[in-house]
């Protein structure tokens, strides 16, 4: 199932606005809470260098694009509503915002870096709300949700496990199973905090948060878009930021939305993630419209090098969860699929996936009937245990042809 990433955040921090220009779609954009009061789940795309140059082709892509030898594949990204502190209780859009981020695979936390919105997304003097205080709250309100879902079933695992000697592992997994915990997760939460999982009526109310912490932050990794960086306190509490051990990511979601709309409009060209822009000379732009472009040239491009936008996208996708980008291609040698388009596919999968598990992916049939792949760079035949690396083109070979 294709990895989604949420967009997550207290109220009017600039997720719609992130969220608007990731996937340029039309969603309430305004200045003031829960603007964003229904899911919203839209196509963004994660950028990555074509391997059409390499190969010195010219690619015809299907599922995904290319803009100048920049690949351009397509991911969910999900527009979560906004959180106040007890969402876990119920506070605010608690459930709402709780059912939502279940279905993310990792976390965007947009942060208002300028602290000019308080602890509830009321708007507040810049500078005067610490985002620190964001982070950690953010992070307690997950933590407190998992808990609550973990305690539900606690007494009774308790006694399975202790009366009738059974394996905490596989209950737990049974029963965290909503929040995508599977085995390996409880197995390194046990390494990580050392508790006795023979023994579990012996851990406190701080043993068991520090093991929910522990399954929280390997199953729904997150990274920091340290958002409003054009308000001029942000810059300054970005270093208090990155002394949390989060990655972070500074980031002006308003710029990135107002250049992909002038691109949209033909006014310049610009891909996002780039460092800079190019206005068209056919088209010239509004004296404000220059202005606004100029401040965001001088407040946002120059000093950070890109809006943080894209960059946040493929952080989440490339490090967080860790996917790759493979192109599947039938022709060996023209890099060709069997209409004769060039490079027509990128497909993102997570690291570790083996040929052969690549094959089912694209068809059931090329799995069933695999004969081998071909590592196509290298021109290598490789088995079906091989292990896919980023920027592969794999043509597979089987006996058994789809159509
Ligand atoms: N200066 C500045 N303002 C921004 C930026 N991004 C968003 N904003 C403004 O912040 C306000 C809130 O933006 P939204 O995108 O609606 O915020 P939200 O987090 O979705 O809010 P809720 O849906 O209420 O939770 C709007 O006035 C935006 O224009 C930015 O990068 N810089
Ligand atoms: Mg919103």
């Amino acid at each position: 199932m294709a990895r989604k990433v949420g967009v997550v955040g207290k109220p009017n921090v600039g997720k719609s606005t992130f969220f608007s220009a990731a996937t340029l779609a039309h969603v309430a954009i305004a200045n003031y809470p829960f603007t964003t009061i229904k899911p919203n789940i839209g196509m963004g795309y994660v950028r990555t260098p074509c391997v059409c140059s390499e190969f010195n082709v010219t690619d015809s892509p299907g599922n995904s694009t290319c803009v100048n030898g920049t690949r351009l594949v397509p991911v969910e990204i999900v527009d979560c509503a906004g959180l106040v502190p007890g969402a876990w209780e119920g506070r605010g859009l608690g459930n709402q915002f709780l059912d939502e981020i279940r279905q993310a695979d990792a976390l965007i936390h947009v942060v208002d870096a300028a602290g000019s919105t308080d602890s509830e997304g009321r708007p507040c003097t810049p500078g005067s709300h610490n985002p620190h205080d964001d982070v950690t709250f953010l992070e307690h309100e997950l933590d407190m949700w998992y808990l609550q879902i973990l305690k539900k079933e606690w007494d009774r695992a308790v006694r399975r496990v202790e009366g009738a000697k059974e394996d905490l592992v596989p209950i737990l997994e049974d029963k965290l199973s909503g929040l995508g915990i599977r085995k390996k997760h409880l197995l390194l939460a046990k390494t990580k905090t050392g508790l006795n999982l023979e023994k579990p009526s012996a851990w406190s109310e701080n043993d068991l948060l520090r093991f929910v912490t522990e399954l929280r932050t390997q199953t729904k990794p997150l990274l920091l878009a340290a958002n409003k960086i054009d308000v001029p306190p942000a810059e300054k509490n970005l270093e208090a930021l990155r002394a949390l051990g989060r990655m972070v990511v500074p980031c002006c979601a308003e710029a990135e939305l107002a250049l992909r709309r002038a691109a949209e409009k033909g006014m310049l060209s610009y891909v996002p993630g780039d460092g800079s822009f190019k206005l068209d000379e056919r088209n010239k732009p509004s004296e404000s419209q220059a202005n606004a472009l100029t401040r965001i040239e001088e407040k946002v491009l120059i000093p950070f090098g890109s809006t943080g936008v894209q960059d946040s996208l493929n952080l989440a996708f490339f490090k967080l969860l860790q996917m790759i980008t493979v192109y599947p291609v039938e022709d060996p040698e023209k890099l060709t699929d069997h209409k004769g388009r060039v490079l027509p596919d990128a497909y993102l999968v997570p690291y570790g996936t083996t040929a052969k598990e690549f094959a089912a992916m694209i068809h059931s049939d090329l799995a069933e009937g695999f004969l081998y792949a071909t590592e196509v760079r290298s021109k290598m035949r490789v088995a079906d245990d091989y292990v896919l690396k980023d920027r592969d083109v794999i043509s597979i070979a089987s006996a058994k042809k789809h159509a």
